[in-house]
């Protein structure tokens, strides 16, 4: 990567290393108070607190090095950036960052304690709403980069097939652009007028609805750059070749379809929606595991075909043959083998009956930890061990690296005694999003509190490896011995089939986007807009 967009791509890391600090403090603040053994101090407020873990880590951590990553991979396989595409990109870090700002101070003035999902009915400053529309704004200006790049790349290329790692970005960055738009309208038409005092009550159902069509993506859009690097990056490192270069493009595209009209499990629920559309979006909320079903297929397929080619033999003989000391590898497969029981767990969360069991427990809490505290961010951490040193021309060292196999087993023991407990807990009643109670000296409470302190267990070892992390983050961006770190692309087989045109005939792609979006929402949001409560006036979406 050239050395005016790594400058471009380290500030994106900075951001997101400075965010997981701070989040992981407040993370480990939170369960130990949660454990019962530990009380906020200088009247901090406990949903102050779960506001900023939520949205430091969750909603700026993972964009700022989203956006980052993507700029990198695009540079790497379609070309050095312009100097306009690269100005264009600066411009959405600075509105991001000034946007981010704006959110991070509201909440630590207390003003802004709504939790990183923020819809109504709470209600923040309408400084912390202007700073989300400036966050999101920021981040079109970084999608549209990726996009620009891809166009002149198909331009100067007679519109060859692209680049495996850039047609994903594009994707991701396709699939980003659309779902903001739910957030933004409700940020801009409903929450901010409502804060400012224009309007004096807002549609609840309408904001939340548009909330999680954004929401259930924004999830994806963590994912699918853990995937970029599991399809493309991993390979290259053990050795081995892309299992399949179509099946990947066209995983991503199922992403795109059918990530988005899916939001309503996660409202399952929630009044206001009739169960005929729910019932819809749940069956879409199947079609989207397929996608990762077919990642799972993929990457067993690599593991074992590598290993096989290296003379493996018995059903598993081909796991000893992988670089159980290389971090480039180990950390993301740590992340990898956390997925299948997240994954599991989000198939039981959609599946209607069973989420009248988890929701709103501190199950689905012990869920996202695993998919994005887990799988996502070990991922990023493992491409951050070789992406960091390659942006600022050092190396990660052994000494580095086994310091790196060790934080992500740190975080492996941490979180599985953390998010088991949270599953555990949560089947038998424990709410998420409340802070320690003996509820009146309840005895169904009283059996949460040993698996409370069991999560303040892992998450103060959870706490540890965040150390570890930045640690070994500010070692190699600033001390780490100088030298060339090898950006890992990996190729298709040469017994692969050519990569069909079509993936990238985005008409189609967009079009059928569209219609789904159309076809899940148009008649639930005239429901929810014309059988709004009584009481709300005028125009109803307030
Ligand atoms: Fe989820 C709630 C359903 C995936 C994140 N989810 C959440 C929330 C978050 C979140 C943050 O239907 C809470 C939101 C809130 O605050 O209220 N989720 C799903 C489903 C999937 C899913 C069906 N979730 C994710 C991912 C996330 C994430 C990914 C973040 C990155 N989720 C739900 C539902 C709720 C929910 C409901 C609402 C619950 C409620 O009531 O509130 C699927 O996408 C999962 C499919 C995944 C798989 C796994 C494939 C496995 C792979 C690994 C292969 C491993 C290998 C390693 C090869 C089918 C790809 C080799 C291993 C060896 C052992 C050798």
């Amino acid at each position: 990567v050239d050395q005016r967009d790594a400058k471009l791509v380290m500030a994106h890391f900075y951001v997101a290393f400075i965010s997981l600090a701070i989040g992981g403090m407040a993370g480990l603040l939170q369960v130990l108070v949660r454990s019962g053994l530990f009380e906020l101090p200088a009247g901090i407020g406990y949903y102050q607190l779960l506001t900023l873990h939520g949205v430091v880590l969750a909603l700026v951590l993972t964009t700022y090095f989203i956006m980052g990553f993507q700029i990198a991979a695009v540079s790497r396989t379609s070309g050095t950036l312009t100097a306009v595409q690269r100005k264009l990109g600066w411009t959405g870090f600075i509105i991001m960052t000034i946007g981010t700002a704006m959110a991070a101070i509201m909440i630590l003035l207390n003003e802004a304690s709504v939790l990183y999902t923020f819809y109504a009915p709470l209600q923040a400053h309408a400084v912390f709403y202007l700073g989300l529309a400036f966050v999101i704004v920021g981040s079109w200006f970084g999608s549209a980069v990726i996009l620009l790049k891809y166009r002149q790349w198909r331009k100067e290329n007679n519109k060859a097939v692209s680049p495996l790692l850039t047609f994903m970005a594009v994707v991701n960055s396709i699939m980003w652009i659309v779902a903001t738009i739910g957030v933004a309208a409700t940020v801009l038409l409903q929450l901010l007028p409502w804060s400012l005092g224009l309007v004096e009550t807002i549609n609840v159902g309408v904001s939340r609805t548009l909330f999680w069509y954004f929401g259930h993506p924004l999830v994806y859009f963590w994912l699918l750059p853990a995937y970029m690097a599991w399809y493309v990056i991993i390979p290259k490192i053990i050795g081995a070749k892309i299992f399949s270069d179509s099946l990947a493009r066209f995983s991503f595209i199922l992403f795109l379809l059918f990530s988005i009209p899916v939001g309503f499990h996660h409202q399952l629920m929630e009044p206001g929606i009739d169960a005929t559309w729910k019932f819809l979006q749940v069956v879409l909320t199947f079609i989207v595991i397929i996608p990762s079903l077919m990642t799972a297929f993929s990457l067993f397929a690599t593991f074992e075909g590598y290993g096989r080619s290296q003379g493996a033999k018995g059903l598993f003989g081909w796991l000893k043959k992988l670089p159980w000391k290389d971090a480039r590898f180990v950390v993301p497969f740590i992340g990898m083998v956390a997925f299948i029981p997240g994954g599991a767990g989000g198939i039981i969360n959609a599946s209607n009956q069973m989420n009248q069991v988890v929701h709103n427990t501190i199950w689905v809490t012990g869920h996202f930890h695993l998919t994005v505290a887990t799988t996502v961010l070990l991922t990023f951490f493992g491409i951050s061990y070789w992406l960091v040193p390659h942006l600022t021309g050092r190396i990660l060292t052994k000494e580095m690296n086994n310091l790196a196999i060790t934080q992500g087993v740190l975080w492996f023991v941490g979180m599985t005694i953390m998010s088991g407990a949270m599953h555990a807990a949560g089947l038998l009643g424990a709410p998420r999003r409340s802070s320690f109670s003996e509820y009146g000296g309840s005895s169904v409470a009283a059996d949460w509190i040993p698996y409370q302190v069991a999560q303040g267990i892992g998450g103060s070892i959870l706490f540890l490896s965040i150390i570890l992390m930045l640690y070994i983050f500010i070692n190699l961006a600033f001390f780490s011995p100088k030298g060339e770190q090898d950006f890992p692309v990996g190729e298709a087989g040469h017994e692969a089939e050519k990569t069909p045109k079509v993936f990238e005939n985005w008409k189609i792609w967009i079009g059928i986007t569209v219609a789904l979006i159309l076809f899940a929402y148009t008649i639930p949001f005239i429901d929810l807009i014309q059988n709004a409560p009584p009481g709300s006036k005028g125009y109803k979406l307030w």
